[in-house]
């Protein structure tokens, strides 16, 4: 376990043996969280008022950062993402339109509410049921200020879980789901652990929180993730036939008589030639023009993303993995903005 894992965990121990009241460290530990989601409340709050004045947006996408990756099997360095990715989006080397022409920094159609402070969380020796709540609250947060809508920063996968439980629960239905992944991360548990960065599909279809779950760029699957993968329906399209798919997969309809459609796209679904800094390199994978192909092509309310696993510890020196999560938060940030 790195650094990252065992935060705040070190000294419970200590407490414990040292006979602290648990009353103590849960009170203070409630007003740390609830001094976490006052600050994520109120920037939101503040944005959903400048937007509804400034009228005419029906929506506008909303970065939320999730510097969560102690559920990683593997790395953890996905912990250290947003402020690369934010970065990147940022980065004078390019400009501000998106391929399609929408302009990101019109705060009409891009906007920001900062992050919610894992480590500080985790560093009070939260466990893992409350902090999954955390980021369940924090994304229910955003959602209260129409238009907000809120495009998540990972962080590990595990992160999609509380933040399509959070998505579904607050527009009171299931969503579809558009999932662009190397992986299909629904192990029913990995390693013990249900939270598990590899099994947040199997908690997101069990909770009931989508309809159709589309599974794209898939090329590590064992025996149990194609049994669960019937097991709950899922559309699973592996790159070993995607030359055949690819017509299907770039002409896509989703989220009719449902909610509206979730996008989550793990970095790793694109070949490690186009995106070298994640945990799990995986050859085999889909280009970038493969993935901005399927995105501008499909049709759906976009009520929610998350761009999920890039590992900055991976990256190349110049930061080339960073300006691919940037320049997919950018399209997605087109697709989801209206
Ligand atoms: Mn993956």
């Amino acid at each position: 376990m790195s650094i990252i894992g065992k935060r705040g965990i070190h000294y419970l121990q200590k407490l414990k043996t040292a006979n602290i009241p648990p009353e103590l460290l849960e009170k203070g530990q409630n007003r740390v969280i609830d001094a976490s989601l006052t600050l994520i409340r109120e920037r939101a709050k503040l944005k959903g008022e400048l937007l509804r004045a400034l009228g005419g947006v029906k929506a506008s996408t909303t970065l939320l950062g999730v510097p969560l990756g102690h559920n990683s099997s593997f790395l953890q360095g996905p912990a250290f993402a947003p402020p690369r990715i934010r970065e990147a989006i940022w980065c004078g080397s390019t400009n501000s339109s998106t391929e399609e022409g929408k302009e990101l920094n019109d705060p009409r159609v891009l906007t920001d509410v900062g992050d919610v402070p894992v480590q500080e969380i985790r560093d009070c020796g939260v466990d893992d049921d409350r902090l999954m709540n955390v980021i369940s609250e924090s994304v229910k947060l955003v959602m209260e200020e129409d238009p907000l809508r809120p495009l998540v920063l990972g962080g590990d996968h595990s992160i999609s879980f509380p933040v399509v439980r959070a998505v579904s629960e607050k527009l009171g239905g299931p969503v579809d789901i558009l999932h662009l992944d190397a992986h299909p991360d629904i192990y029913h548990c990995f390693e013990g652990n249900k939270y598990s960065h590899a099994s947040s599909f199997a908690r997101i279809m069990e909770g009931g929180y989508a309809r159709r779950l589309l599974q794209v760029g898939i090329r590590s699957i064992t025996k149990e993730g194609r049994e669960q993968g019937k097991r709950f329906g899922v559309e699973q399209y592996e790159m070993r036939t995607f030359s055949r798919d690819r017509q299907q997969l770039e002409n896509l309809k989703l989220g009719e008589g449902v909610k509206g459609v979730y996008i989550s796209i793990d970095v790793d679904c694109l070949d490690p030639a186009f995106a070298p800094g994640v945990s799990h390199i995986e050859p085999g994978g889909l280009s970038f023009r493969n993935v901005l192909d399927i995105l501008h092509n499909l049709q759906a309310d976009v009520v929610a993303a998350d761009v999920v696993e890039f590992n900055p510890q991976r990256d190349t020196v110049d930061g080339m993995t960073a300006m691919v999560a940037a320049k997919l938060v950018r399209e997605l940030t087109a697709k989801i903005s209206k």
